[in-house]
């Protein structure tokens, strides 16, 4: 088992409060290690040198660093199997990483601060533009989603089956994102009665942003 577990990270970052949540859910202890985005720290060498793609989060294990969360959660879940983040078989592991990749591959990515500043400082968006282009793209990923899991009539309180997992470690941080960017989800029911099982339970709590060291 690891002796240190640093997660380099930051309050805000949807990527890094997944990894958050899969750390509390497997109760693994982690040094907090906090990157400030809107100042820059993750342009900075020593920042460059875990993460030469300059974003975060960062995990660093016994002095490696492994970086891009995706990558993270599968090595999280690989190196903790409990409680388990996948399903036993394959065809809904398949199912849940879709879900996970709805949100981590076609929402989050072109929702991203350095996307956000191009919009604005290359292509003449200005804020108000912005907000509608994040709510465009999280409108357009949270309809498909909510579609996926409606059809889904086996479903308990959570994307799949009867506790949380991948699908959740993305989705939380994409609906706290949502809200924060006044994103209108009165047309995701389901999603959002998904978000409220997961608000009380002790791991997402943990890995909320508002409960971070650095938050602002
Ligand atoms: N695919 C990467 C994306 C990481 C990422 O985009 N992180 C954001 C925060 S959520 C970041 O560092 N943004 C800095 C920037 O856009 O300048 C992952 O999942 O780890």
């Amino acid at each position: 088992m690891p002796r240190s577990v640093e997660l380099h990270n930051y309050y805000r970052s949807g990527t890094s409060h997944r990894v958050r949540i899969a750390l509390h859910q497997k109760s693994v202890a982690f040094e907090y290690v906090p990157v400030n985005l809107l100042a820059g720290e993750h342009k900075t060498d020593a920042y460059l040198a875990l993460n030469p793609q300059g974003l975060v989060p960062a995990l660093n294990v016994d002095g490696r660093t492994l970086t891009q969360s995706p990558a993270i959660l599968e090595w999280i879940e690989e190196s903790w199997p409990d409680p388990p983040l996948l399903p036993k078989d394959r065809y809904d592991r398949a199912h849940v990483r879709a879900m996970a990749a709805l949100v981590a591959c076609d929402i989050h990515p072109i929702n991203n601060l350095r996307i956000l500043n191009t919009l604005k400082s290359e292509f003449g968006a200005d804020q108000d533009a912005v907000l509608r282009w994040i709510s465009h793209w999280i409108t357009e990923g949270f309809t498909a989603l909510e579609t996926i899991l409606k059809a889904d009539k086996t479903r308990g309180d959570f994307c799949f089956g009867d506790a949380p997992g991948l699908a959740e470690c993305c989705l939380i941080p994409q609906v706290y994102a949502a809200r924060r960017f006044d994103v209108d989800l009165t047309s995701f029911p389901a999603i959002c009665a998904i978000d409220d099982a997961c608000a009380v339970l002790p791991a997402f709590k943990a890995a909320h942003p508002g409960n971070q060291m650095d938050v602002i």
